[in-house]
């Protein structure tokens, strides 16, 4: 039932007091992981904050206010989620499922922030920029409606459909049309874009299949194995991403050859 101080509120309860949240909570794997998630993304912050104590140059500094604000967003989603405030339960088919709904909230968030970073070091056009954002945002809010829909179950599987397709611009503009930009730059900037890139586009692969074989999918995994996927998949596309990122960019800082000199196209315009 929904709380009866939101009157106007229909959808799924949001009450992080539902039993079926206190239970989920309880399991000592999925609190493990959410816990770990806070101190993970808590210390990752601190260390990019550390690694940018001397940064000069304009874009470089940008490339570190974006990718330092990726593990930022990401402690304060874990805490919401380790503390049930953004974990709630949808009734869909005669099944109850515990959604981690603030994950879509706060990935609207941090995923732009790793595409404005790795874009910002490709040297990608402010128009590129523009539609990978736009696109990664309709990706995760439509896999916000899949994960809270209750109609039916097909229901959930075309939001699904919809968010895969926002899915393959970000895709199509990682893959093949910022590798254009990024091979302008040439040499350290080149290289460091590709070893990004792959990274990014293996581990974002890996989120709709965890949410496939999840308990918001077709429940071939638990709630424990979901969650520890998702904190796994996080560390990669988010610490692992950024220190790569950041240790590379900052000690290029000097030569300037990361960010290199703005081009006419270029978003950077240092
Ligand atoms: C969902 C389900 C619907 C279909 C698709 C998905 C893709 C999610 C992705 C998430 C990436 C998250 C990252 C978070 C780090 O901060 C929403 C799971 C395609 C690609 C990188």
């Amino acid at each position: 039932m929904p709380p009866a101080s939101v009157p106007w509120f229909s959808g799924p309860s949001l009450q992080a007091s539902q039993p079926a949240v206190e239970t989920a909570l309880g399991d000592p794997v999925v609190s493990a992981s959410l816990w770990a998630g806070v101190a993970i993304m808590g210390f990752t912050t601190l260390l990019f904050v550390f690694l940018g104590r001397d940064v000069e140059d304009e874009t470089v500094r940008r490339i570190f206010v974006a990718t330092i604000a990726i593990p930022a967003i990401s402690t304060v989603s874990y805490l919401g989620l380790a503390t049930g405030l953004t974990v709630a339960v949808v009734e869909v088919g005669g099944r109850r499922i515990v959604t981690t709904y603030g994950r879509y909230i706060t990935w609207t968030f941090s995923t732009p922030m790793i595409l404005l970073a790795i874009g910002l070091l490709a040297g990608a056009r402010g128009s590129e920029l523009f539609a990978v954002v736009v696109a990664d945002v309709a990706m995760c809010l439509t896999g916000l409606a899949a994960a809270f829909t209750e109609s039916a179950v097909w229901h959930r599987w075309a939001w699904f459909a919809v968010s895969s397709v926002f899915f393959g611009v970000v895709l199509y503009v990682l893959l093949v049309s910022m590798p254009v930009a990024a091979a302008s730059r040439g040499g350290a900037v080149e290289d460091l874009f590709d070893r990004l890139k792959t990274l990014t586009a293996v581990l974002w692969v890996g989120y709709p299949v965890v949410w496939v074989l999840g308990t918001e999918g077709l429940a071939v995994v638990g709630l424990g194995a979901t969650s520890v996927a998702y904190t796994l998949l996080d560390v990669g596309a988010k610490a692992v991403f950024g220190y790569l990122l950041l240790s590379n960019t900052a000690a290029h800082d000097r030569v300037r050859e990361v960010a290199g000199p703005a081009r006419p196209a270029a978003a950077v315009d240092d």
